[in-house]
């Protein structure tokens, strides 16, 4: 005989670019699907593909327990769940937001009856759905709603949840995000340099990712210094010799015509540190500076 597990239905509010994605990865998986979306233009495409469209949020809100939402920010999430009834839902909201946000967003959705879980996607749309494109996002909120609903949010995207607080997960995934920029800001900077020269960027492109790979581990080290208190723990490249350094890469900017304004706040912090007497240390110490 055949035993065949029904999935669980799902209700997405957004249909954006990550939206769609999401609605996809859940419709391959044979999960019913209800969507809406503010501009019900971008839902016909769904509905060719399986889904069932919403004329309103207040329907597909009633549609299902499960409710995700994937929308632009914080205000629209007020915007489209305002009217609804969230009273017995499970809400899931995969909306950007800042962790302050993300708690307020539990308290009212606990107000209202909902249970409540947050997400921060560490994923673009492309990797939606392909498993082994590594995306995953972080949940934080309610563990009750995460354990049950653990493998419908599984389809899309993998899941990391990083506790019971709402705001960590957009904590998690802004800390994240933030290196990345300070990733991007490094690469533009040394792009910047070859820039006028006869070297090929995509020549410089390996080099530059397997050295950022390479380097990536150290904050592993970071950590380990964070957390016994003892900035010198493990360290070869101290903070003394490294200021001793800086010069050259100023140096070396200004004859390549490239402006120093994305190198010098962080020498200026490896500075300070080092005036405190902190020479034979690592790094980490900047991080202190930084917390106010
Ligand atoms: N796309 C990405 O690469 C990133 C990856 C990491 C996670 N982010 C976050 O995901 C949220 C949605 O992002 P998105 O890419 O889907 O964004 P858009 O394509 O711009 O779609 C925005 C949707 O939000 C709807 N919307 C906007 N304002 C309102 C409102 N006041 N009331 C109701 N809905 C609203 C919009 O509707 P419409 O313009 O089609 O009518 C779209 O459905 C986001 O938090 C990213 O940070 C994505």
């Amino acid at each position: 005989t055949q035993h065949t597990v029904e999935k669980t239905s799902v209700t997405l509010l957004g249909l954006g670019a990550m939206g769609t994605a999401l609605a996809r990865a859940w419709l391959a998986a044979g999960h019913p699907l209800t969507v809406w979306n503010r501009t019900p233009a971008r839902a016909a495409v769904l509905a060719a593909e399986g889904a069932g469209v919403a004329d309103s949020a207040v329907e597909a809100v009633a549609a299902n327990t499960l409710i995700v939402a994937c929308l632009l920010d914080d205000a629209s999430v007020e915007e489209a769940l305002a009217g609804t009834d969230l009273a017995g839902k499970d809400l899931v909201n995969l909306t950007t937001s800042t962790p302050a946000q993300a708690r307020a967003r539990a308290e009212w959705a606990r107000e209202r009856g909902a249970r409540y879980l947050d997400g921060g996607i560490m994923a673009v749309p492309q990797m939606i759905g392909v498993p082994e494109a590594g995306g995953y996002a972080f949940y934080s909120g309610s563990p009750e709603l995460f354990e049950q609903h653990q493998e419908t949010l599984g389809v899309p995207a993998g899941t990391t949840y990083v506790g019971k607080d709402a705001g960590f997960a957009a904590l998690h995934d802004v800390a994240l995000l933030s290196a990345m920029y300070g990733m991007f800001a490094g690469a533009a900077h040394a792009f910047a340099l070859i820039r006028k020269e006869d070297i090929d960027p995509t020549s410089l492109a390996p080099r530059l990712a397997d050295w950022l790979v390479a380097m990536a581990p150290a904050v592993h080290q970071t950590a380990d210094q964070l957390r016994s208190g003892d900035y010198t723990q493990g360290v070869t490249s101290n903070l003394a010799m490294q200021v001793a350094g800086t010069p050259t890469f100023l140096s070396t900017a200004e004859q390549q015509g490239v402006s120093t304004e994305l190198l010098r706040p962080y020498f200026e912090l490896m500075r300070r540190r080092l005036a405190e007497g902190s020479g034979e240390e690592d790094l980490t110490g900047v991080i202190d500076l930084l917390v106010h």
